[in-house]
């Protein structure tokens, strides 16, 4: 009986331990199968994302955003032709036309060192030159195609030429590199309507570009590489992020655009999801950005009405090249400003002298732009402005007012209004409003700047969206 009863207890406690244990192992289990699952994802999540170790860190985002104004160059042989430079290929020129201006491509009259004085006196403080755009042809001596300037009749460097000019003068230097090229066999795509050609190798292709990646760094030692062309079907993240990656083990600081992804606002000014872009900052064409605080971008502009050279092209006047950089960065932006020089060499004196105006404007009025952040007043007809320390910076783009009112800064006190270049204005706080008397002539026929100088840093101040007076 006792036995009995003894089994019956051993078999009741081992079945419980074998429950227990089986309960263990599958607890043990479970926790197995969600870390391999998580292991999964995490290597899913690393593989679609850039180790961040390897981003770029704000202080050397921060210092880029600081500079606020660059020159954009798009150039080549194409320019022979006044036609849009890649686009025009195969469509207003006839490819095989397009394909064989190098032969005549021979700039005498190009000296890197007035392009550069060129920028510096617009205050610019960086340059970036297309060394090969999405027709293949490249501006400096590649190791890995034939298509380069060392096949012009000219033979010589304009990449490093641009690079030496911009240390000498201490504007930063980077570099525009497509990344499809319509013109490379290996590509598969060549925007002549034909779809994907059989004879493409994206393995072939993706190594000579990394190859000319690799060369462009060692050799000219940019600050920032501008890429463009990734929106094509044979392009993918992974592989925008392979060359981020890439990239990073050859120079670490080196700054690099989101268009090595396909994630940005770009032209449409989609609502992108900064999570998924592979790059440091976003990139705005032809428009300007949204306000962002928190994620660093750059809108890219014509000085005229296509990127490389047109004859008697429409070019923005002095008042809209200014108020696009004023409310490019009271959106906490920088403005890269492009020209398109001409193919005997030289940048038309038309673009020199608005450059020059903008730089006379700059000299004066730099404070308020340069090192300055977004905010808090949303860009508006009337006015814009940013902020930088206890200071806050208010655009005036209306020159035939004697008063502006302004929503009043929560929290805030102003100490002080004055006018740059111009002296104390009258001020009368609101409840909500400031009531700010100008004097009948202002310091600029373009853009005055009303200085406000609060007890505060302007920073935190959220900033204000809805701008209008009742
Ligand atoms: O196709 C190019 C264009 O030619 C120009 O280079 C601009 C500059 O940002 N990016 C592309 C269009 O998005």
């Amino acid at each position: 009986m006792l036995l009995k009863q003894n089994t019956f207890i051993f078999s009741v406690i081992k079945s419980v331990l074998l429950t227990v244990k089986k309960k263990r192992n599958m607890r043990i289990i479970y926790i197995l199968s969600f870390f391999l699952i998580m292991g999964f994802r995490l290597s899913a999540q690393e593989k679609n994302m850039i180790d961040p170790a390897l981003k770029t860190p704000p202080e050397i985002m921060n210092q880029f955003m600081d500079m606020r104004f660059g020159m954009f160059i798009h150039w080549g042989p194409v320019t022979l032709r006044g036609t849009e430079i890649g686009w025009s290929r195969g469509h207003e020129v006839a490819t095989e036309d397009y394909d064989n201006l190098y032969k005549e491509f021979n700039p005498v009259l190009f000296d890197a060192s007035a392009w550069v004085k060129t920028a510096k006196n617009a205050g610019m403080k960086y340059l970036i030159i297309t060394s090969k755009h999405h027709d293949g042809f490249c501006l400096w001596p590649s190791e890995y195609t034939d298509y380069d300037i060392m096949a012009t009749p000219f033979k010589k460097d304009i990449v490093g030429a641009l690079a030496k000019a911009c240390k000498k003068e201490g504007i930063r230097f980077g570099i525009y590199f497509t990344i499809l090229d319509w013109h490379d066999r290996n590509y598969p795509l060549h925007n002549d309507g034909k779809g994907i050609s059989e004879d493409g190798n994206m393995e072939k292709f993706r190594s000579t570009i990394k190859n000319q990646l690799k060369e462009l760094v060692t050799k000219y030692d940019p600050y920032l590489i501008w890429f463009d062309g990734g929106w094509e079907e044979p392009w993918t993240d992974e592989m925008g992020r392979e060359i981020y990656t890439y990239l990073k083990s050859l120079k670490k600081d080196l700054i690099i655009n989101n268009r090595l992804g396909k994630e940005m606002t770009g032209i449409s000014n989609k609502n992108a999801d900064y999570s998924k872009m592979v790059g440091d900052f976003d990139t705005p064409e032809q428009r300007i950005g949204n306000i962002n605080m928190d994620f660093p971008w750059e809108s890219c502009i014509t000085m005229g009405t296509q990127w490389s050279w047109k004859p008697n092209d429409k070019l923005k006047s002095l008042k809209e090249c200014l108020q696009t950089l004023v409310k490019t960065a009271s959106g906490n932006g920088n403005l890269l400003f492009n020209i398109g020089p001409m193919p005997d060499g030289r940048i038309e004196q038309r673009q020199i002298d608005c450059l020059v105006q903008m730089g006379a404007w700059l000299k004066k009025y730099g404070e308020s732009i340069y090192g300055t952040r977004g905010g808090p007043y949303l860009p508006n007809e009337a006015y814009s402005s940013t902020r930088k320390g206890n200071k806050v910076f208010v655009h005036l783009f209306e020159t035939d007012k004697t008063e502006i009112i302004l929503p009043a800064l929560p929290g805030v006190n102003v100490q002080k209004a004055t006018l740059m270049n111009g002296g104390e204005v009258g001020f009368k706080k609101t409840d909500d409003f400031y009531k700010i008397s100008l004097p009948a002539v202002l310091p600029d026929s373009i853009c005055n700047v009303l200085v406000l100088q609060i007890n505060r840093e302007a920073i935190e101040i959220p900033v204000i969206e809805n701008t209008s007076i009742p």
